[in-house]
């Protein structure tokens, strides 16, 4: 058994619905990995398609809870952002990075905002400006292909794709700063879906698909992005990694719709679990 890894994820909590902390803590931690989290709002469930959430801002937390570990000399091994409520908070993740990266650690921006060609409703375009930023100082982003056009400031396309635009796409968003780039949501045809790596070290591209599910199933970005954080960490190199949380988050998705379970409740990626640890070979 190698050491123990540690992450930390810096998301909401969304009490019900299966997406942010509900998801990335107990995939991270079962692959493995200490899991230290640094909620950035608490709700009774996430914002996708549910009237009537309550929201409590955890903004005035998030300097003194930033001290605190740096008082106490804690080291990250990546550090781990998704949604994030506002401009403050991305300038309080900012400095949170300018605390904890050292030349060995690294930092995955998923710059949660949009999907289907459209934000979140609580999210404004000028948003999308802040998150580009915080972009810039990622190692490792992880965009869906509504989230790289708001971030090169360029229209939706809604697909199919083709590879000349994906790969140009990454090499767009990897010349914002990130060495790496995953792009979820890449298809070239209605029988395949997946994601798409770029490594600018090495210039690889690769793609990893699996049969399309048909539906929109909530929180599969953040079941995506713990999974491929949690292969990397686990020795993993890029390509293996998105192929491992590809398979990992169409199982999920397979099982809900098997089950037919409402689709803004989240998947059930915690029955595919097993599958998921067979895949990083911890079973
Ligand atoms: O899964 C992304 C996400 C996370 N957190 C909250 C959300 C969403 C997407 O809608 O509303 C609160």
């Amino acid at each position: 058994m190698k050491g123990l890894k540690r992450v930390a994820a810096i998301h909401d909590i969304s009490g019900f619905g299966k997406c942010s902390l509900t998801v990335a803590l107990p995939i991270i931690s079962a692959a493995g990995i200490e899991t230290t989290i640094l909620p950035t709002a608490v709700l009774s469930t996430h914002t996708g398609g549910i009237e009537g959430y309550t929201y409590r801002d955890l903004t005035e937390d998030m300097a003194p809870i930033t001290a605190h570990w740096k008082s106490l000399n804690i080291r990250f091994d990546a550090i781990y952002t998704g949604f994030l409520g506002s401009f403050e908070q991305l300038n309080l993740v900012t400095k949170f990075f300018e605390e904890f990266k050292t030349p060995n650690n690294l930092i995955l921006v998923d710059p949660v905002m949009a999907d289907n060609g459209q934000l979140y409703s609580i999210f404004t375009p000028e948003f999308a400006i802040g998150m580009r930023n915080l972009c810039e100082k990622a190692d490792i982003i992880v965009p869906n292909l509504t989230e790289a056009a708001l971030l090169l400031g360029e229209d939706y396309n809604p697909g199919p794709y083709t590879k000349e635009y994906i790969e140009s796409t990454m090499k767009k968003l990897s010349a914002l700063g990130p060495e790496k780039v995953v792009l979820t949501g890449v298809f070239f045809d209605d029988e395949e879906l997946g994601a798409a790596t770029y490594d600018a070290k090495t210039g690889e591209v690769a793609y990893e698909f699996e049969k399309r599910v048909p539906g929109y199933y909530h929180g599969t970005g953040d079941v995506f992005g713990s999974a491929l954080l949690s292969a990397i960490l686990n020795g993993f190199s890029l390509r293996e990694a998105a192929g491992i949380a590809v398979r990992f988050t169409t199982a999920a998705i397979r099982r809900t719709a098997e089950e037919g379970t409402d689709i803004r409740f989240g998947v059930n990626f915690e029955q595919s679990i097993p599958g998921f640890l067979q895949d990083l070979k911890i079973l």
